[in-house]
């Protein structure tokens, strides 16, 4: 009894209403706005349905509401959770809009604590969860900060001469062999800076996700600010002092120092957990080229995360985070047999990171889930045998029952690309039945592991 006591006493000085700030990151497409709009509608809910039984505070009925507040950081964008809405209520739904830039959100959960020393305190208790979405591709830029101009530029290069394409081959012939040194104008090297832009917007669209700077493609703010108007360059001769060229480095140290650094230091470092959303599913749908650049992508953002005491993070910022998520998005597009296969991959796919960050006490977990879940599960008859099937309304609102085939359980072999055994098909969501929550698959996993011990 003294313990709780002792326990209630620090608490009654601390008070019971915590706060907790998580990061949710992804590339492009990946389903963080699908996945914001779904966690706070789940939330919303919480009073009235039992949407989550895997969160443990609902299943054991301690969850007595949530709300939208107002966020406390006035400098990032309004999470837009009501131009979510608005399309997924349309007559025919819709996606959610791309968003181009980071943006935030801030929800209360009020709740009855289960501890004892809380409950001597108080009968409820509110957390403060704020989610933050944030674009991968910011992330890909850290190594960039290991590297001086000349250093990225030669990486650079040789990486775009490693693609087979006709217009990254136009790209740097021109860029490499035309004369910056004419004169201290900067028109031509912002024309070239401005293809290389579009050549990255190019190799996006096709599907290349290792995109570098990240900013570039993403600008948010800074579009068309001449700190987002550099490209790789390599000379042979040192450019003349007052040469264009110089331009080049400098403003590629400026990057580094305005734009990189204080993304770290302003949100990267601020999250105390990250879900980091992995759409597996679409590359495999691609092709072998879309597949082994998301996972050369995939690991180029977890170094991100992998924050050992000589690490460059560690060294240049403090971050807090100590739990963190991968989760599979859009498991609504395969079969519920397929789901292990989908988290096996998932964990294929992170393994390089795995071990390193077990390490530093970071708690991870892999898990596959659907934000907004736009199919239905069943099974069909054919020939005396029963197949798994999903069925759905596909984009142009036809509707669709099909197998979409097996997920492979490791990381594909050359031979799986041969014979593609999977089929794709992009659903639009489900109609929406008013003043109930979004269905999903395993969003009250993922809210358990990532606020579950905050409700406690
Ligand atoms: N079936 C299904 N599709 C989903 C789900 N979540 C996202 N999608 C699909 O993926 C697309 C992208 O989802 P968003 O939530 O907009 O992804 P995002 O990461 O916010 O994308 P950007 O803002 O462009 O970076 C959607 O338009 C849907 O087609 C899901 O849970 N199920
Ligand atoms: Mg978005």
């Amino acid at each position: 009894m003294n313990r709780i006591t002792n326990e209630a006493k620090q608490l009654l000085n601390r008070g019971l209403d915590a706060h907790l700030r998580i990061g949710v990151t992804g590339l492009s497409r990946a389903g963080k706005t699908a996945f914001i709009t779904s966690f706070v509608d789940q939330l919303l809910h919480t009073s009235t349905h039992d949407n989550l039984p895997l969160l443990a505070a609902q299943r054991d009925a301690r969850v007595l509401g949530a709300r939208r507040v107002p966020q406390k950081n006035l400098l990032t964008p309004r999470f837009n959770l009501d131009g979510s809405y608005e399309s997924l209520t349309l007559a025919s739904p819709q996606w959610p809009t791309p968003t181009r830039d980071v943006s935030e959100i801030r929800i209360a959960i009020k709740y009855k604590p289960s501890s004892k020393a809380r409950k001597l305190i108080s009968r409820h208790a509110t957390l403060y969860v704020d989610l933050v979405d944030y674009p991968g591709e910011w992330l890909l830029d850290l190594p960039m900060l290991e590297m001086d101009f000349q250093a990225w530029s030669e990486q650079q290069i040789l990486r775009l001469q490693q693609i087979d394409l006709p217009e990254v081959e136009a790209w740097l012939a021109r860029s490499q062999h035309l004369d910056y040194d004419e004169s201290n104008d900067d028109k031509l090297l912002n024309e070239v800076a401005a293809q290389y832009t579009k050549l990255l917007l190019d190799l996006k669209s096709k599907g290349y996700q290792l995109i570098q700077p990240g900013r570039f493609v993403l600008p948010g703010e800074l579009a068309d600010a001449p700190v987002v108007l550099f490209f790789p360059y390599t000379s042979k001769n040192k450019p003349a002092k007052n040469s264009a060229i110089n331009l080049l480095s400098k403003r590629y140290k400026e990057y580094q120092q305005q734009v990189i650094k204080p993304f770290y230091r302003h949100y990267f470092s601020s999250f105390d957990r990250q879900i980091l959303l992995v759409d597996v599913l679409t590359p495999l749908n691609q092709g072998e080229h879309a597949f082994s650049d998301m996972q050369v992508a995939l690991t180029e953002i977890m170094k991100s995360f992998s924050y050992g005491k000589n690490s460059l993070i560690r060294r240049l910022f403090s971050p807090r985070t100590d739990k963190l998520l991968f989760a599979a998005t859009k498991a609504d597009h395969i079969t519920p047999d397929q789901y292990s296969n989908l988290n096996l991959l998932l964990r294929h796919l992170v393994q390089p990171i795995w071990q390193h960050v077990s390490f530093e006490s970071v708690s991870m977990e892999c898990m596959p889930f659907a934000s907004i879940k736009s199919t239905d599960a069943g099974v069909v008859e054919q020939k005396g045998k029963s197949i798994p099937v999903i069925n759905g309304t596909t984009i142009d609102g036809n509707e669709l029952t099909l197998y979409p085939g097996e997920v492979p359980a490791t990381l594909p072999k050359p031979e799986f690309w041969g014979k593609q055994g999977f089929d794709f098909v992009n659903f639009r969501p489900q109609n929406y039945v008013e003043a109930t929550p979004l269905p999903h698959i395993g969003m009250d996993k993922v809210m358990q592991f990532l606020l579950g011990d905050k409700l406690r």
